[in-house]
């Protein structure tokens, strides 16, 4: 890596930056390194409007168990909506929403405040209080993102549920959140089809698994045909009629729970991560100034769910708390075309656009393959920075995006972090850091990222190791949910002298000290920039017990989707192949989407009469990463017990 393959901001970047140049960037980590606790603080009153002004910034006596601002109060839709409409920006437009047909409806500051304000009368009139949690399972939509500022308004923890997830995985997390309320819609569109969101829901909550709920608010999408508990489920519409549009916030304590988000380890279920109100809402809204450059007059665009994080801090939140205009799109990249996201870029006249590596792959594809959806096509001159998250963006990808979507002016931001960070952690900032594709740059001004060695020794640049964090950061995971001894053994193991471990491997240039991230180094696969942890998906194959004896997953290297699902798997009968092999697979995969969801489903499913295992039953997973990728097997195979096997996991299906 040499200086002269780095893209170094323009003079203009220079000047018009939120921070410019490197030198603005080191002295504000030389100001972080001087004295942390009071860099954050300044942040923190820069950022937050509190009602209560805090006088603690970090306490560290109950260590992992970090608090932040402990004895502030605030209230993040309070700073999300009334602040922007009494800075005079009540005519702004805060969400542009773009329906799957492509329909435009455009909400102001004042108008999404009076909604989340209904919509808070709404769950208060049901009884919703403080700290009780409410599930969401939305499709993108202004009702999906004023939902979670109305639980923020009453100090309701919201659990947001990936609209693609499956009725089991949706019953998971109500039980373990025991959320009192579901908040979903009648059905969803995508890519010109209606898919059902309430009838998984009844599914979920069907055989009355789920104590704790009492409600189920249905806004009305699409008005197809669905069913109907008396009592429990209600019309959005029918609620909200008549709701004062006049909502007093609950000021809540900075450490009070605004989010659990589940999201997969390595091992068990998916965990709640459980993020903290005050220092969650100050790194998403000064990450995204900072890292976005977000100015009054941007349009603002993050591609996201609002079912993951990146929907959580750079769509509910992080824009909104600045007051920006933002972009909420219901639909796919595919549909009606694989132009549309250039053509929205060019219809709304997006200046920031921030996406995942594996949509811009797969554009690259449609690109390639017909000149008509190619973004030269388009008027993309609107563009001014554009962004990457989710997994890693490969060097091929990375200068197509720069040329070809940013017409080689747009600085690339390519941000590394994770569901329990809350928002950026390394990260470029466009006005100073110089860009080498491939690398996620240098760490945001007072995050104390580094990579060390097992024992928490750090390593020198150049080397490889694990990536840790060393100090706490204000927008950190508190805790996993009703989990505290796992949190602390995720992410606090005992040999890494109290560091957070983020669960990838990492490495630092040896001249420019940049980090490149070299995957997960737990098993935790990456597909399409969706985490899911390997033990789930063998569960999920395990759980079909009328066929599977035993099952092994593992990932392996796909150029679109970045990583892709493979599954080894014995059966209860004998091993098929040909076209029975076929349509047992295809039911697997079924399964699978229905245990978890689609997103789960495994590409290749390769039938074996055992797995490769070790002579003490040990199943050997390095052996078959080589045979999922078709690689021949140059591993020591001695200690296999069973080495014919390997023949005949060769056939995928
Ligand atoms: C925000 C988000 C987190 C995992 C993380 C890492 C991978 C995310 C990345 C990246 C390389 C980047 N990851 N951004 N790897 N470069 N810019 O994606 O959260 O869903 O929790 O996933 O994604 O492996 O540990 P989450």
């Amino acid at each position: 890596m040499s200086e002269t393959q780095a893209y170094l901001p323009s003079a203009a970047w220079q000047e018009q930056a939120h921070v410019k140049g490197m030198a603005a960037y080191q002295a504000l980590v030389a100001e972080s390194e001087a004295d942390y606790q009071g860099y954050w603080a300044r942040l923190a009153r820069e950022f937050v409007t509190w009602q209560t002004p805090f006088t603690q910034v970090l306490n560290e006596s109950n260590a992992p168990f970090f608090k932040w601002f402990e004895d502030g109060r605030l209230n993040v839709s309070y700073n999300c909506l009334d602040r922007n409409v009494e800075r005079g920006l009540g005519d702004k437009v805060a969400i542009i929403f773009e329906a799957d047909d492509g329909a435009v409806t455009k909400v102001t500051y004042s108008e999404l405040l009076a909604k989340t304000a209904q919509l808070a009368n709404v769950l208060k009139s049901r009884g919703v209080k403080k700290g009780d949690r409410v599930v969401i399972y939305m499709s993108m939509s202004v009702e999906g993102v004023a939902a979670m500022q109305a639980c923020a308004r009453i100090g309701a923890t919201h659990s947001v549920v990936f609209g693609g997830f499956s009725a089991q995985s949706l019953r998971d997390r109500v039980q373990d959140a025991g959320a009192v309320m579901v908040i979903t819609a009648d059905e969803q569109l995508r890519g010109g089809k209606a898919l059902p969101l309430k009838s998984i829901v009844d599914e979920a909550l069907a055989d009355g698994s789920c104590p704790t709920l009492k409600d189920v608010i249905v806004y009305q999408r699409t008005g197809g045909k669905i069913g109907w508990v008396e009592g429990r489920d209600h019309w959005l519409h029918e609620l909200l009629a008549g709701q004062s549009t006049v909502c007093e916030p609950e000021w809540v304590e900075a450490e009070h729970p605004l989010f659990l988000l589940y999201t997969s380890g390595s091992t068990g279920k998916p965990k709640g991560v459980q993020h903290s109100s005050g220092g969650y809402l100050l790194h998403a809204a000064l990450t995204t100034k900072w890292t976005f450059d977000l100015k009054d007059n941007d349009v603002f665009w993050c591609t996201a769910d609002i079912g993951w994080v990146t929907g959580h801090s750079y769509i509910a939140y992080g824009p909104l708390a600045l007051g920006g205009t933002e972009i909420v799109f219901e639909g796919v990249p595919t549909y009606p075309d694989a132009g549309r996201f250039w053509k929205m870029i060019e219809k709304h006249k997006v200046s920031i656009f921030y996406t995942a590596p594996t949509a811009i792959r797969s554009l690259i594809k449609a690109a390639e393959t017909s000149e008509a959806v190619h973004p030269a096509r388009y008027d993309l001159s609107s563009l001014r920075l554009l962004g990457s998250v989710g997994e890693p963006i490969n060097p091929a990808a990375w200068e197509w995006y720069h040329k070809h979507v940013g017409g080689g002016r747009c600085p690339i931001v390519d941000t590394f972090w994770q569901t329990e960070t809350g928002g950026h952690m390394i990260t470029p900032l466009p006005g100073a850091t110089p860009l080498i594709p491939g690398s996620c740059t240098l760490p945001f001004p007072g995050i104390t990222t580094a990579i060390v060695d097992e024992t928490g020794n750090d390593v020198p640049n150049g080397q490889g190791g694990i990536l840790v964090v060393k100090k706490p950061w204000p927008s950190m995971i508190r805790t996993i949910w009703n989990d505290p001894d796992r949190f602390k053994k995720s992410y606090y193991p005992s040999e890494l002298k109290g560091y957070y471990l983020a669960g990838d491997g990492a490495i630092r240039d040896a001249d420019t000290g940049y980090f490149t991230i070299t995957g997960r180094i737990d098993d935790v696969l990456n597909v399409s920039g969706h985490r899911m942890g390997t033990m789930e998906i063998e569960s999920a194959l395990v759980s079909c017990t009328e066929l599977v004896a035993e099952a092994a997953v593992v990932g392996r290297p796909d150029d679109t989707t970045g990583e892709a699902i493979c599954a080894f798997v014995v059966l209860k009968r004998p091993r098929p192949t040909g076209d029975e092999a076929k349509v047992i697979a295809k039911q697997l995969r079924d399964h699978v989407a229905k245990e978890i969801g689609p997103i789960a489903k495994p590409k290749d499913i390769r039938f074996g009469d055992n797995l490769p295992k070790t002579r003490s039953g040990k199943i050997m997973r390095r052996l078959l990463r080589s045979v999922a990728k078709g690689e021949a097997v140059t591993q020591d195979t001695s200690t296999l017990e069973n080495p014919a096997i390997l023949e005949q996991l060769g056939q995928a299906y």
